[in-house]
């Protein structure tokens, strides 16, 4: 029996395979090398997201760690700060990117869930002084993945941007899970790019691609983003069988994230039945979920292994919470199956422990 019969997997919308159709479509993808500009399927990729995100052009790289990375080193100079909020994927996730390949220093906010407002932001910006950095980049991320799939709203994207723009601040957009935002407010995609000046997005969250992000903005800024994604080894050669993969998963997944969503109200549903286990945030709004084990009654990594004997896989991300995630590879009855495993192991430990 393969992994996706028997374990029913929720630590992350990364752990997708590849479908049969998209291996197809990967198989038969027309290629050429992608760092002499020659492969059509790359290109064909790169047209579509621009065209998706309202942007001049795009650009296809491995992840969305080298994107959003790729995006800081483009609008930035050693020695700049960016402001982001303080759970952000670049902040927590990026084995300190920011220091490391562009020497630019992170100051924080405390967002709700990741999202925050043009108030949190006013004061931030240093004045020209020779001790201080020069404020440069506000980085966005939407949906907010620490913040358990919260959707950054668009009005407040916009009263951002407007503000940075005005204070000569460039934004930058880290939407690895733009999709899941888009699908579940009905918002198009270029909506939530128009304001920001550079867009990251991933293929291989729920979309269901094996491999791949791209970012977009102007021309010029993509012609830079071209130079640093060689400087930092992404440049790649017959990419377009993973360029097809991404274009079947556009074609393929992205609507059917809605479906996802539905199963993560489920998974919602099954925590909120269960005793000493509680969401954070209380309310979902896309693909994934938080829940806090109650301290004192059992741990999260506990927690996950009690699930884990019944084949259900969670990803414990501190000492009391853990993190469920839907996706492509979870079928409505395997949720269902998941939702009934989680309270009933829950119900089962809260008796042993009576
Ligand atoms: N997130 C992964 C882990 O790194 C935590 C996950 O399992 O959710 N931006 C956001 C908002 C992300 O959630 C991620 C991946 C990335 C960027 C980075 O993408 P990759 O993994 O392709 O470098």
């Amino acid at each position: 029996m393969s992994h996706r019969q028997t374990v029913i997997d929720l630590r992350s919308d990364t752990v997708t395979r590849p479908t049969p159709g998209m291996r197809a479509a990967m198989a038969t993808a027309d290629v050429g090398d992608d760092v002499f500009g020659e492969d059509p399927t790359v290109r064909r990729l790169e047209e579509r997201v621009a065209e998706l995100l309202g942007k001049e052009a795009a650009l296809f790289v491995p992840s969305g760690t080298m994107s959003n990375q790729i995006c800081i080193k483009a609008h930035t100079q050693p020695g700049d700060e960016l402001i982001c909020d303080v759970n952000s994927h670049i902040y927590n996730y990026e084995a300190g990117g920011p220091a490391v390949l562009s020497g630019v220093m992170c100051r924080t906010i405390e967002g709700d869930c990741g999202v925050f407002d043009v108030a949190d932001l006013e004061g931030l910006i240093r004045p020209e002084n020779d001790h201080l950095v020069r404020t440069r980049l506000v980085c966005l991320e939407n949906t907010h993945n620490r913040g358990g799939g919260k959707i950054f709203p668009l009005e407040k994207i916009r009263a951002i941007a407007s503000w940075a723009h005005r204070h000569g601040l460039l934004v930058h957009l880290d939407g690895a899970r733009l999709w899941n935002a888009s699908i579940a407010t009905g918002v198009p995609l270029r909506d939530w790019a128009e304001h920001c000046d550079s867009v990251s997005v991933c293929f291989s969250k729920g979309l269901g691609a094996p491999v791949g992000s791209a970012l977009a903005g102007t021309k010029d800024f993509v012609k830079r983003a071209r130079k640093i994604r060689k400087l930092f080894g992404g440049g790649m050669r017959q990419a377009g069988v993973l360029a097809a993969a991404a274009l079947y998963a556009l074609e393929h997944h992205f609507h059917r994230l809605a479906e996802d969503h539905h199963h993560a109200q489920m998974l919602a549903q099954a925590v909120r039945n269960s005793p000493h286990l509680l969401l954070h945030p209380s309310v979902i709004e896309t693909n994934i979920l938080y829940a806090d084990v109650e301290p004192g009654w059992s741990t999260a990594p506990d927690f996950a292994r009690a699930l884990a004997q019944h084949g259900v896989l969670v990803l414990p991300v501190s000492p009391q919470r853990f993190r469920m995630v839907t996706h492509l590879d979870v079928s409505h009855a395997q949720v269902e199956q998941a939702a009934e495993i989680l309270e009933q192991t829950a119900r089962t430990l809260a008796l042993r422990a009576a």
